[in-house]
């Protein structure tokens, strides 16, 4: 074959390759560079040819992420936001997954379900996490996020299990007014787990708000224990 059609024919196949695999390919080889201890069946180049284990597809995208407690090192890349059909991240119980929440995951506007209980994650919880309409889950327990709970996190109105569990919080637990959020608008929230933490001051009454749905609570520390206070 005369060299010119061999060129057509690399330039048509990499055409082709981009618009099946697209970003979600080039994300996954940032996380996969980024982190120690990535499955050993994350080789070849398709992350959706359905052996890459922790990762489920549909139509070639990425929609499905689940490693929990595989023992990943490293940073959780700002370029994960690129994912954009992710409906469920879960990286729970990776001790070695440290630094910051990139704020950039607010743009992963279909996920239903952030799941990173038990990591090394320490700083902020972006206070825009409150625009991911779509989440039912926001598990972030037992890490070393700081700074205050945001206000935002009310306006999630889909949201069943909040789990802010042991971290570095501090604060007040925010309530609404009429122009700020607060997590006493989480009327279908079942599971409430914000023990362990620095918050300042008592549970603000409007918490118990008689709009809630009955709270399954787990709480070890009773100062948070709204079990016994509701019953
Ligand atoms: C995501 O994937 C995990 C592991 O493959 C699976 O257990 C879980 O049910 C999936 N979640 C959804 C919502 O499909
Ligand atoms: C949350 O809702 C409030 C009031 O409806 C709005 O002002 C704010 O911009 C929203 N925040 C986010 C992060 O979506
Ligand atoms: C949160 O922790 C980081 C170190 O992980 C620190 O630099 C920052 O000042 C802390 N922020 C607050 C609000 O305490
Ligand atoms: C490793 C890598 O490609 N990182 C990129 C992630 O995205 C930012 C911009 O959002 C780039 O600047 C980085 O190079």
């Amino acid at each position: 074959m005369c060299p010119k059609a061999l060129t057509f024919l690399l330039v048509a196949s990499i055409q082709i390759y981009t618009e099946t695999y697209g970003d979600d390919f080039t994300v996954m080889s940032i996380l996969k560079n980024d982190w120690e201890n990535t499955p050993s069946t994350w080789v070849g180049a398709d992350p959706c040819g359905g052996n890459w284990e922790g990762i489920s597809c549909d139509n070639s995208r990425v929609i499905n992420m689940t490693l929990a407690a595989v023992g990943l090192i490293g940073q959780l890349s700002e370029n994960i936001s690129s994912l954009s059909e992710l409906e469920v991240l879960d990286l729970s119980y990776n001790t070695g997954l440290e630094g910051s929440l990139p704020p950039s995951i607010v743009k992963l506007k279909k996920l239903k379900q952030l799941k990173l209980v038990g990591c090394g994650f320490t700083g902020p919880i972006p206070e825009s996490i409150g625009s991911l309409e779509l989440l039912e889950s926001l598990e972030l327990g037992s890490n070393r996020f700081n700074g205050t709970i945001p206000p935002s996190i009310g306006n999630l109105s889909k949201l069943l299990v909040l789990d802010l569990f042991n971290n570095l919080l501090e604060g007040s637990i925010p309530v609404s007014s009429g122009t700020t959020s607060g997590l006493d608008m989480l009327v279908k929230a079942q599971h409430f787990h914000l023990g362990r933490n620095r918050f300042s001051g008592t549970i603000p009454d409007e918490l118990f708000s008689s709009n809630m749905t009955p709270i399954h609570v787990l709480l070890p520390t009773p100062l948070w224990d709204w079990a016994s206070r509701t019953s």
